[in-house]
């Protein structure tokens, strides 16, 4: 049935990975446009023509690229690794639903693409009250959320059926992640759609005069946070399974890697608060337990850390690397589907620590609200996670059209890595710095009348500009290089899973029983929200009219 030998995939899964893939590309490419035009504005070095706003671009340039390319690469990616890793090709049932999301979430995102292109939707990508959008905005968001629930819920339907026909077997490892990290997903976006359905829409049709801002931002960050590992855990489940696989090597632990996704899973979502440290209205106490949670979440990246290390230390010395060190000239440097992610991971540990920092309450009164935020989230989100994800492309794609990915494209995503790394240096380094100077984020350029602070800001911008249009260059060089693996050479390319090295430790059958979890997964919810949001409600203060930029 539509089984294509040449790829070892069913015609009709592979049509719905590409058309994610190619969706989440599309959006990147857009965003990267916006984002070029506002760094320029922001480094004084051009005016927007024909009335575009800064913050118009600015929504649009997060909304596409932090929200829309992320979770269509994100569903592509793992609808291919659950067919893969469950026997070739996914249930038909599975199918429809990831067609299902992918027409819902397709809607919304043009739907809300139109809006902000018709500055009726100027809120940014967190979309925070009492900046107002127009309720259409909301809908799309709505339809953006609800789309990717049924994906999801493919996911989780072809899972289970696996199970039913495979009792007692240990799930592959790919699947479940993919399951541990859709769950997050559910869970954490319950809060933004109550959010959304319940204090948005009514307030932006006008039934309801005010919203109640601490609390729409509280459902905000609930959601907010976990959204940041719903990037990061595809990039793991790249580091984890597919780069042992791509080096010639196996997988340090399969359950060292499980044991870190169910610890995401627990400690991803109550930890919102630690976006709100600086915000009034929220009694001390809160802060500090979800302080105390975030800190708990750093764990698992610390012991990914170790995994991968170990991965790269244990294959080195296999084929005969000598020394401390030895084992990184074993890695191999001039394939790009170990270059891309690599060079994510080794930026992630800058990124990770600037976390560690903003996480610490004192220090986030330092940094909140200026531009080494900014500067955070763009070595997180868009330097470790988005060349992770390049770094999947150039298999994934020759792998769903029956392709092979030449020498010469190699060269070209190393060049393309290499591009992205030195404009984010630039344009992060600025950020990370200017930040600590005190230069706002979320700000078109303004001289603040010439104050000297302010003075001393205006390099820092400039360099932020040319960073930006370096990956700029980055993007463009990008999307070239997708039509080329798009009509590269016919042949095989395998999908790299990898498998487990023999000294592991068996991997224990508790971490599939998602019941125990999500029980205690609800629990800590309830630990560091009830309260806090019980107050929020009960002693609402003065709510707030709409503000329209
Ligand atoms: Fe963050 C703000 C805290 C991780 C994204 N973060 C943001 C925002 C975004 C974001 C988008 O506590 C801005 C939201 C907005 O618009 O307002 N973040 C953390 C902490 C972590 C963290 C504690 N963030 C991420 C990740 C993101 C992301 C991941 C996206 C993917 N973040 C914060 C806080 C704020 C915040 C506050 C609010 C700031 C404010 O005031 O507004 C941790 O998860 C980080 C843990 C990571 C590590 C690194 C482990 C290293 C690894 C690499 C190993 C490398 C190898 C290769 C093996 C501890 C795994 C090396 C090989 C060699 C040969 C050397
Ligand atoms: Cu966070």
């Amino acid at each position: 049935m539509g089984m294509d030998t040449a790829k070892g995939f069913d015609r009709r899964d592979t049509s719905l990975v590409l058309a994610h893939i190619l969706f989440a590309f599309g959006a990147l490419l857009i965003g990267g446009i916006a984002g070029l035009l506002q760094g320029l504005v922001r480094g004084g070095m051009i005016k927007l023509p024909y009335e575009i706003g800064y913050y118009q671009l600015l929504t649009a340039h997060g909304v596409l690229m932090a929200l829309i390319f992320t979770t269509y690469f994100i569903i592509g990616f793992m609808y291919s690794g659950v067919a893969k890793s469950l026997g070739g090709y996914l249930l038909p049932i599975s199918r429809k639903l990831g067609w299902l999301g992918f027409g819902l979430m397709s809607t919304g995102t043009i739907v809300a693409t139109i809006l902000i292109l018709l500055n009726k939707a100027t809120v940014l990508y967190t979309f925070y009250a009492p900046l107002k959008a127009s309720p259409w905005f909301y809908v799309a968001l709505v339809f953006v959320v609800v789309g990717s629930w049924m994906s999801g819920f493919g996911i989780f339907i072809n899972y289970r059926y696996w199970k039913k026909v495979n009792q007692g077997k240990t799930t592959p490892i790919f699947t479940f992640m993919a399951v541990a990290t859709m769950m997050m997903w559910i869970i954490a976006t319950l809060g933004v759609a109550i959010e959304v359905l319940f204090q948005l829409i009514p307030w932006s049709f006008g039934w309801v005069e005010t919203v109640n801002v601490v609390l729409s931002r509280t459902l905000f960050w609930y959601f907010g946070h976990p959204l940041v590992y719903f990037w990061l855990l595809p990039a793991y489940m790249c580091w984890y399974v597919i780069i042992p696989k791509v080096i010639g090597g196996k997988m340090f632990s399969d359950a060292l890697a499980r044991l870190s996704f169910i610890m995401f899973l627990l400690f991803s979502i109550p930890v919102g608060l630690h976006h709100q440290l600086m915000e009034p209205g929220i009694t001390n106490v809160w802060k500090y337990v979800q302080v105390v949670l975030t800190f708990m979440v750093i764990i698992p990246s610390l012991m990914t850390a170790f995994s991968l290390f170990a991965t790269f230390e244990q294959h080195g010395r296999s084929v005969g690397a000598k020394g401390l060190f030895g084992w990184l000239k074993k890695l191999p440097w001039n394939d790009v589907r170990f270059f891309a992610p690599f060079m994510g991971m080794l930026i992630f540990i800058p990124a990770g620590a600037g976390g560690i920092v903003n996480a610490s309450h004192e220090l986030n009164a330092v940094v909140h609200n200026t531009l080494w935020v900014t500067g955070h989230f763009h070595l997180t989100v868009a330097t470790s996670v988005a060349l992770t994800f390049f770094g999947v492309t150039y298999w994934l794609i020759p792998a769903m059209t029956g392709r092979v990915l030449t020498p010469k494209m190699h060269r070209l995503g190393i060049i393309q890595t290499l591009i992205w790394v030195v404009g984010m240096f630039f344009m992060s380094g600025s950020m990370h710095t200017v930040g600590l100077l005190g230069s706002p984020r979320r700000t078109a350029f303004t001289t603040y009348q010439d104050h000297p602070d302010a003075v001393l800001w205006m390099p820092y911008h400039v360099a932020m500009a040319i960073g930006g249009m370096i990956l700029f260059i980055g993007v463009i060089l990008m999307i070239v290089n997708i039509v080329m693996l798009l009509n590269a050479p016919k042949g095989y390319t395998e999908y790299p899973l990898a498998e487990v090295s023999e000294k592991a430790e068996q991997t224990p059958a508790i971490f599939e029983r998602w019941g125990v979890w999500v029980g205690i997964v609800v629990v800590l919810i309830l630990v560091a929200y009830a309260m806090p949001v019980t107050e929020m409600i009960t002693n609402p203060g003065v709510g707030s009219k709409g503000f329209v930029t």
